[in-house]
């Protein structure tokens, strides 16, 4: 069975090599990784990565790294998994954990990731990575559902519900969109009917650069707005058909969809329909919060066969 997942994690994704477009990278002689604490010169990346075949960005420091060890007892992947190391543990900025996968933790909010981001695709082109697809998974706040309802990401769309992500490069707005063509939700919406106690929607995503106000939340250190302006809002995304809030996905998508396979999966602790505090018991919201994992986890052994 090992050797049989082994290869086929080689055959998991179809899609050609990552391209960084960024000529000026080809006339540098070194690229130092410098929040990875990586660099080409450093380190051998094509020796240390190059047999990555699907990535799972998002949760928390110490979710990815369960996540990591989930994986691994899910495929039955050799290795010691207790003492597993964070190969960023050098910098403190992201945790990053390798079971012939990655597991990484982009920190909290669009900033935070995209530098991330810059750094993890070129680690993957340094590393000569073929056939493999990224995943985010994450903590959202629903729209009109229930809380715990897994929302897969038909959409990214920012605070205006475009399917894009802004960003300010020399003193201009570059438009990227995050509109894919080739996409893997309603496989992963099939894989969540497989699975008990995984409810599962296809949605559009809303990506936000604040967790209060810009989320439309009352309960922040400052608020501009009424209850009744608060729902308008709300009301406005969900017939746009937003399902869910978050932090990052519009970036992700932005950034990856030109060179892998992607998917958005993030669970829903709350419906902000109902209020804006996440006051969920602890032990509720950690079985939330697996349920993005067990989904892709389901994905890629069904890919694999082993199911
Ligand atoms: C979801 O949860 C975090 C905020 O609590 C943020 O990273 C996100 O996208
Ligand atoms: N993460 C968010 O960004 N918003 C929520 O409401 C919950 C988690």
């Amino acid at each position: 069975l090992l050797c049989q997942c082994f290869y086929r994690l080689e055959v998991l994704f179809k899609n050609p090599q990552i391209h960084v477009k960024n000529p000026h990278l080809d006339t540098m002689e070194e690229d130092v990784l410098y929040h990875f604490n990586l660099g080409t010169k450093t380190h051998n990346l094509p020796e240390m990565f190059g047999d990555i075949k699907f990535v799972c960005v998002g949760g928390s420091a110490n979710r990815m790294k369960s996540f990591a060890q989930f994986i691994q007892q899910e495929l039955a992947l050799p290795g010691n998994m207790d003492n597993i190391t964070d190969i960023c543990e050098g910098t403190d900025r992201y945790s990053m954990y390798k079971v012939y996968f990655l597991s990484v933790y982009p920190g909290m909010g669009v900033p935070s990731i995209s530098i991330m981001l810059h750094e993890l695709i070129k680690l993957l082109h340094h590393a000569r990575c073929i056939d493999f697809a990224l995943f985010r998974i994450g903590t959202s706040g629903g729209v009109g559902l229930e809380p715990g309802t897994v929302v897969v990401t038909d959409k990214e769309v920012d605070c205006f519900f475009r399917a894009q992500f802004e960003q300010v490069v020399l003193g201009k707005v570059i438009t990227r969109s995050t509109e894919l063509d080739v996409g893997v939700s309603k496989e992963l919406l099939q894989c969540s009917s497989e699975l008990d106690d995984v409810p599962t929607v296809i949605g559009n995503t809303m990506c936000t650069s604040d967790f209060y106000e810009g989320q439309g939340r009352l309960d922040g250190a400052l608020c501009s707005f009424s209850t009744e302006d608060k729902l308008e809002y709300l009301r406005k995304a969900y017939n746009t058909g937003v399902r869910n809030i978050e932090m990052e996905s519009t970036v992700f998508r932005a950034m990856c969809r030109v060179c892998a396979i992607t998917a958005v999966v993030c669970v829903t602790l709350l419906n902000r329909f109902d209020g804006d505090q996440i006051s969920t018991p602890h032990d509720v919201l950690v079985e939330y919060q697996q349920r993005p994992q067990v989904l892709v986890a389901h994905f890629i052994k069904k890919r694999l066969g082993l199911i």
